[in-house]
């Protein structure tokens, strides 16, 4: 929208609220919001024929890998056939010379890693059911384009973190458990794997990039990374760190425990919940396709950056939330002694 664009954005029905994060832009004449769903064919076909876009960023996913596990077909039908359901839209549209279509592609595809760093060149080995429906979309996108000479592309990126990320996502899940427990609201946190490997970027700099890839000449792959790998581990710990908490980590594999270097009280212990029957465990991103192309810079802001603004976001947030608290317990204190009424 800074962009000056007209934006046209699709939400599922819900009984309940779940657009927090857009809430802001809501009311905004250039923001406007469609009912459909990826696993819906018509209702795609009709927001395509209504809006007519010029571009378009399929970023709609069932994108949680653990959750893949559970829900295979689902996942599937969203993130595989989803994706062939837009272009089709988009043909069955005539706007094949006028649109074009930016796939969110991921570092999953890469999966039991055949090579590292990993690039535009390196063999898909998809490890879960949630990277094999992203191998059909990023195909099927690969094959539109050759087909129908249609210029859609695809961003294979690697884990992209921010304020707004799910709280069911290791980083997010991480910050908030920290303010939490700077706070006193939380005892403890439950982790997995916390050796694995990730190449974490901030949403806001990869988004540019997303937008970059369609301004291109021609239409192509992009890896997305930052060129940098950190352990869950690491995360952790820096993310303590902002909150104020020195952590020390004792132990392996499931006895492994992070200890609070002051007070000796154990802060983090891992709980086999959260291990996956198969697990991507090397992901390192060699972003210098991006960097060389579109001019992007992949080191825009710094893992210790991330970190930071992410554990200073919740910090706030639990701040509010116990402030929230504290209203509430002296209305009830008053509604009781009848001070209010
Ligand atoms: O934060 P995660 O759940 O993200 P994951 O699986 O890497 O996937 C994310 O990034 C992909 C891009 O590479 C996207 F395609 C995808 O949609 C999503 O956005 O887990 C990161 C790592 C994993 O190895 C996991 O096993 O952290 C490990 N982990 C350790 N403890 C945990 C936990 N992950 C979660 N979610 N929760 C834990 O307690």
């Amino acid at each position: 929208m800074e962009k000056g664009y007209d934006v046209h954005g699709t939400i599922r029905r819900s009984s309940v609220d779940y657009r927090e994060r857009i809430a802001h832009l809501e009311g905004h004449p250039n923001f406007h919001l469609h009912y459909a769903d990826l696993g819906d064919s018509m209702s795609i076909l009709q927001v395509v024929k209504k809006v007519r876009p010029d571009e378009i960023y399929n970023l709609a996913a069932q994108s949680h890998v653990q959750v893949s596990f559970d829900s295979p077909e689902f996942t599937a039908d969203v993130d595989a056939t989803g994706v062939l359901r837009i272009l089709e839209a988009v043909r069955q549209c005539d706007l094949t010379d006028t649109c074009r279509i930016y796939q969110a592609s991921t570092s999953e595809l890469y999966g039991k890693v055949e090579q590292v760093p990993q690039d535009e060149h390196t063999p898909f080995h998809p490890y879960s059911p949630y990277a094999v429906a992203k191998l059909y979309g990023y195909w099927i996108v690969k094959e539109y384009r050759e087909a129908y000479d249609m210029f859609c592309c695809s961003g294979i990126l690697f884990n992209h973190e921010s304020e707004r990320r799910g709280e069911t996502f290791v980083t997010r899940k991480i910050t908030l458990a920290a303010a939490r427990i700077a706070q006193g609201k939380q005892d403890k946190l439950y982790l997995g794997n916390l050796s694995s490997l990730r190449d974490w970027g901030y949403a806001k700099d990869y988004v540019e990039c997303m937008w970059l890839i369609l301004q291109n000449d021609k239409p192509e792959d992009f890896v997305i990374a930052t060129g940098e790998q950190h352990s869950v581990r690491e995360f952790c710990q820096l993310a303590f760190r902002y909150a104020g908490i020195e952590l020390r980590f004792e132990g392996e594999g499931e006895n492994e425990k992070g200890i609070d270097v002051k007070t000796g009280k154990v802060l983090v212990e891992v709980s086999p919940d959260f291990y996956r029957p198969t697990d991507v465990v090397n992901l390192w991103g060699n972003p210098a396709k991006a960097k060389r192309e579109l001019g992007w810079n992949p080191q825009k802001t710094t893992f210790e950056q991330l970190v930071k603004l992410m554990v200073e976001a919740d910090m706030a947030k639990v701040a509010v939330e116990r402030a929230g608290e504290r209203v509430r317990t002296n209305l009830e204190e008053y509604l009781e002694k009848g001070i209010v009424k």
